[in-house]
């Protein structure tokens, strides 16, 4: 049996993301650091992240983001593919300027990521952080810091979500689009009305029903927030969850459908009625589903096990941060209900730091 206590660190995180984005606005809007650590970059130039784990998902969601919205070139990389093939990352991209993303400040892979881009590449460099003072400060160009988001579990919950949020809000200034920027002052008194309306929804499913495999399905942006959502699954409650772009689970994927399977849905307004005929198919193989939409439509209020509504008025860009929620409160009840703790997640520390010998791969001068 999980102890009194179990999650209650991450439940505590996950329920202050309303807060945290308050607090993240405020800044924005006061703090002159957070825009002047963009001074030398240019909004023109294509954009390179780089990160490991959830910061790798969070950064792939940005760049999606930033590219529809800054009409620019924009991907991440996970920091180990850098390191392998530094020079192909760098050609293959074009970029000029890589903004590396850690919570900590303290993942080895993305330490030696940017000593490489330092002592190898001219190019600009960011480095974001939850961490007051981290080493990757010694080997970027500039720094931005958020540790009013940072966490003290051990999964990425609020940091992720805020670190989304600021990086919307830069985009909107970025291109002068005072919608989107209005929209996102809405965002936290909203989230926090629709968590007091879900949360305990999304929990008594969790007690209630059971099942072997987990996936999480989206297109476009949401594809990288449903890799999110099937990692914060495996590491809040030591499942096994996929993630996959919806309509490719049809090609293979879908023989896992049965019973046993839980299938999120992470619908897109541009694809929802393709994503809804897959509903549809895999319903009739026997699997449940679990949908979270802005609003639903008839059909898929007949086809969801779970049924969860953002009913935001706001633009999809602006709905992304509280898009990734569901899958935190999913990923801890799921957690709970096997007597586990997830604030501690089995076999996890809150950075990979590794060794001089431990498998980071090695810088790769000249390579
Ligand atoms: C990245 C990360 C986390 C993950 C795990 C190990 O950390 O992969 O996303 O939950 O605990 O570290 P960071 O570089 O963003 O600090």
């Amino acid at each position: 049996m999980a102890s009194q206590a179990a999650g209650r660190q991450t439940i505590q995180e996950i329920l202050s993301q309303p807060a945290t984005w308050t607090e993240t606005a405020r800044q924005f809007e006061q703090n002159v650091k957070l825009l002047g650590a963009f001074e030398g970059f240019s909004v023109r130039e294509p954009w390179l992240f780089v990160a490991c784990g959830s910061s790798y998902y969070l950064s792939r969601t940005i760049a999606a983001q930033w590219a529809k919205l800054l009409k620019v070139a924009c991907t991440a990389v996970p920091a180990s593919e850098l390191l392998f093939a530094p020079h192909e990352v760098m050609q293959r991209t074009g970029a000029g300027q890589v903004v590396l993303v850690s919570r900590s400040g303290k993942t080895t892979e993305v330490l030696r990521a940017a000593e490489w881009l330092k002592a190898n590449a001219t190019v600009q460099t960011l480095g974001v952080t939850c961490s007051e003072d981290s080493v990757l400060e010694k080997f970027c160009t500039s720094m931005l810091k958020m540790p009013w988001a940072d966490e003290k579990s051990m999964v990425m919950t609020r940091s992720f979500t805020s670190i989304l949020l600021l990086f919307e809000r830069l985009g909107a200034k970025f291109v002068g689009d005072a919608g989107l920027a209005s929209a996102l002052d809405g965002l936290p008194e909203k989230t926090a009305r629709w968590l007091a309306a879900n949360a305990d929804k999304i929990r008594a499913f969790a007690k209630k029903r059971r099942f072997a495999d987990y996936v999480f399905l989206g297109q476009g942006a949401h594809y990288w927030l449903a890799q999110e959502a099937a990692l914060k699954m495996t590491e809040m409650s030591s499942s096994y969850a996929q993630a996959y772009h919806t309509l490719e689970f049809r090609h293979g994927p879908k023989s896992i459908a049965s019973k046993e399977t839980l299938i999120t849905f992470l619908l897109s307004d541009e694809a929802m009625a393709e994503e809804s005929l897959l509903i549809g198919e895999l319903k009739k193989l026997g699997a449940s589903i679990l949908v979270v939409v802005n609003r639903a439509t008839a059909e898929l209020r007949r086809e969801s096990d779970l049924l969860i509504e953002l009913g935001l008025d706001e633009p999809e860009c602006a709905r992304m941060a509280l898009t990734a929620i569901p899958a935190h409160l999913l990923g801890l009840a799921v957690g709970l209900r096997k007597g586990l703790n997830p604030d501690v997640p089995r076999n996890l520390t809150r950075a990979v730091v590794l060794g001089s010998k431990n498998g980071a791969p090695a810088q790769r001068r000249g390579t």
